[in-house]
């Protein structure tokens, strides 16, 4: 049995490896721009690799159904103590397999099916376990949604406060996929209040920046918090629930487990507490403000080459792209700048179609490139090769700005080198 657990999968799998060493080289020798993207340290990796994944194990740290689960105690309870520590609250829960997953015991814990909810337009950039009808969130609860103003594409609060004081929801839900400014967390908790609702705030695209000190916290006004670890807080895929209420922990434990999970995925978690510790070292806030600094460097560079961007702007490491102007498509465009190693999503913008195909908007961020060292010098490049492959596009001559734009692209990836 020696090679079992000794060969590597370069040697038991040929095509598997292969796709894996692909997607490397892919990640090696591309500009990485999905928003919801980050590129996570070797001893995060190292964490998510480790032989914990074969422990199973449910319940919490030091009250298990299986034995055996001291050293994940230890990681488990690390994970939750530096949240606690990060993020300033009195409750941390560490298990969410996913965003999703948290969320969903959100749901669980101050709700019940068939409630109300309020929250943020798809479009407008909420998420789809915010109550899109296709998912469990909608179809198990009546679900309603706030938008932006048309002109400005900022949260129109006041239209948001009539909605909430005409349906009482039971829930107010902020945050999304696609916000790029800062949401007022202040004046949801007052309009919560005036309506006597639950008020959950969802922070998974900017928890790395509110942990780095660069945008404002929500946890001083929700009741509940999630986030997941991916995005730009640079961890594993997983989710974490918080809240500087205790009263909600109880709860919220069962909601977690055995409300919408089961075992726990140990080795996520001790990679969540290596991401977490990470975000607590003095660098993390440097990394936080490069990557604020970087988006706004990126929003303004395309502005000035006549590329309109929703809200005007961004507060975040979110720039989202509106194609009118162009005549484009986000899937066009997505497919033009994966033509030249850029790597980014079509996305819906405000009042766009409900339909993916029919999008004009395109989603970009700056986490995972700013992890990679990329500075305002580099992005204002950057915002120049993604408006030279868009005009070029929307004059269908492509390609002939394709392989100059590969060229720029190539040295980026090899000034800022990944995984040597
Ligand atoms: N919600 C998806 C995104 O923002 O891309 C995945 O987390």
């Amino acid at each position: 049995m020696t090679f079992f657990f000794d060969q590597p999968v370069s040697q038991t799998d040929p095509m598997i490896a292969q796709a894996l060493s692909d997607e490397k080289s892919r990640q090696q020798n591309q500009i990485e721009l999905i928003a919801s993207e980050n590129i996570i340290s070797r001893a995060v990796l190292d964490a998510l690799g480790h032989e914990m994944t074969n422990k199973t194990l449910e319940g919490y740290p030091g009250s298990r159904f299986h034995g055996g689960g001291r050293f994940v105690d230890v990681v488990e309870q690390a994970a939750i103590d530096r949240a606690k520590q990060l993020f300033d609250c009195d409750y941390a829960n560490v298990q969410p397999h996913s965003g999703s997953q948290a969320n969903l015991a959100v749901f669980f814990t101050l709700v019940k099916p068939g409630d109300r909810v309020l929250s943020l337009d798809l479009a407008a950039g909420g998420h789809l376990s915010h109550g899109l009808g296709a998912n469990l969130s909608g179809r198990w609860f009546d679900a309603h949604h706030y938008g932006v103003d048309k002109e400005t594409g900022v949260i129109d609060y006041e239209a948001m406060e009539a909605k909430a004081k005409e349906l009482r929801p039971k829930l107010l839900i902020a945050g999304g996929s696609a916000y790029p400014r800062e949401i007022d967390f202040e004046r949801m908790r007052s309009i919560a209040d005036q309506v006597g609702a639950f008020y959950h705030v969802d922070m998974a695209h900017f928890a790395g920046l509110v942990a780095g000190g660069v945008h404002p916290s929500p946890l001083p006004f929700a009741d509940i918090v999630t986030c997941t670890t991916t995005k730009t807080l640079r961890g594993p895929r997983g989710g974490v629930i918080l809240s500087k209420n205790t009263d909600y922990a109880r709860k919220l434990q069962a909601a977690v487990f055995p409300g919408v999970q089961g075992s726990i995925h140990r080795q996520v978690i001790a990679s969540k507490a290596v991401c977490l510790g990470e975000a607590l070292q003095p660098e993390f806030k440097t990394y936080a403000t490069q990557v604020r600094s970087n988006a706004r460097m990126l929003a303004e560079t395309l502005k000035g080459r006549g590329i309109a961007i929703v809200s005007g702007g961004t507060d975040t490491h979110i720039v989202l792209l509106d194609l009118r102007n162009q005549g484009l498509k986000g899937s066009q465009v997505e497919k033009a700048l994966d033509a030249a190693d850029i790597t980014s999503n079509k996305n819906p913008i405000p009042f766009d179609s409900p339909r993916p195909p029919e999008w004009v908007g395109l989603r970009l961020g700056t986490g995972a490139a700013t992890t990679r060292g990329l500075k305002e010098t580099e992005f204002q490049d950057l915002g120049n090769v993604i408006a030279d492959l868009i005009i070029a596009e929307s004059e269908g001559k492509l390609l002939s700005v394709v392989e100059s734009a590969k060229v720029k692209t190539s040295s980026l990836c090899k000034a800022f080198p990944i995984y040597s």
